[in-house]
């Protein structure tokens, strides 16, 4: 991996994984692309490009413009836009996605996208979820993302394009918001606990979901991405956590630090049913055996480090303001 175009890198995932790309393979070899421009580092601190990624030809150009030999689509609607947008989500996360797969066949690139816990349902075993299960999601995210898994295979039998993937679970960090998602109340729960020490979940209670702290996912993405390929006996999808946990536990472990921090429900229907559609643990073997994932946070670990980041970061929000 030498020269790198990323999409969607004003995301949650992008924003971060961009600076790291930059640091590990030097701010040349990066070139950062998402459908709009504001200003922050992702932006202005190395090489950034306008890209919709529903436009075949313009990420054609830009992967030959700049050279590239890998490209890394991160571009997607997360569980509760696409719910609310089905067909728009259909259109963006299986056109970008086919376009990207194009892209990378005509050019040769090694190629990452993401899955996700979203690709299961409810007919899938919840606890300890195996790599290879059944597959039938209830929610168009959950079909974009099957479908998705399915392509990149199909993209790598047929004509051997070097696809690689994970299923992510929720992700949880500090720097850019995630926006859309179902996991998201274990991001927003930390930012309230910091601001008001309360916070409100929009998830129930006893929901369990995988999670996993943003250093950690930028990890595996990196590790797969650099991964012997004879070592893998998957290509995409690998299943991958760090933590598996109900509202209670986080508010717990918030608890450690903030005392008097505290916690009620109002649940969204909407969001509640996705999350009961997703299994409540995976089993990650697969991804241990085969590219030596291995994650360093788990739940109050992370709790530490979150709060302090956060901490810092909305002071600095405060002093720019
Ligand atoms: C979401 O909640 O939609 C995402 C995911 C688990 O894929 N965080």
């Amino acid at each position: 991996m030498k020269k790198i175009l990323i999409t969607g890198c004003l995301g949650q995932i992008g924003s971060e994984l961009t600076m790291r790309l930059r640091n590990d393979y030097g701010t040349e070899n990066v070139i950062a692309t998402d459908i709009r421009h504001i200003d922050s580092p992702v932006c202005n601190e190395g090489l950034f490009e306008i890209l919709d990624v529903t436009n075949k030809e313009s990420m054609l150009e830009l992967a030959k413009k700049h050279e590239v030999d890998t490209l890394i689509h991160l571009a997607a609607l997360l569980s509760a836009v696409a719910e609310a947008k089905p067909q728009l989500a259909w259109d963006l996360n299986m056109g970008g996605l086919m376009n990207a797969l194009e892209v990378a066949r005509e050019l040769d690139l090694k190629f990452f996208t993401p899955s996700s816990i979203g690709s299961f349902g409810p007919g899938t075993p919840a606890n300890d979820t195996p790599q290879d299960t059944l597959q039938r999601p209830t929610t168009m995210y959950g079909v974009t993302k099957v479908a998705g898994e399915l392509l990149c295979d199909y993209y790598y039998t047929k004509f051997g394009v070097d696809t690689r993937g994970v299923r992510f679970p929720g992700l949880i960090s500090y720097t850019t918001l995630p926006g859309g998602g179902t996991t998201d109340y274990a991001v927003d729960i930390y930012y309230e606990a910091l601001k008001k020490k309360s916070y409100t979940s929009f998830i129930g209670e006893g929901t369990y979901m995988d999670m996993m702290y943003m250093p950690d996912a930028i990890d595996a993405i990196v590790t797969l991405l650099e991964a012997d390929p004879s070592r893998l006996v998957h290509r995409n999808a690998f299943n991958i956590t760090a933590m598996s946990f109900e509202p209670e536990q986080i508010a717990a472990s918030i608890r450690k630090v903030i005392p008097d921090f505290k916690m009620d429900y109002d649940v969204d229907p909407v969001r509640q049913k996705i999350a009961d559609s997703w299994p409540d643990s995976l089993d990650a073997s697969c991804a241990k055996n085969e590219w030596d994932f291995n994650p360093k946070f788990d739940l109050d670990r992370m709790t530490h480090d979150m709060l302090e980041k956060l901490a810092k970061k909305l002071e600095n929000d405060s002093v720019v303001k």
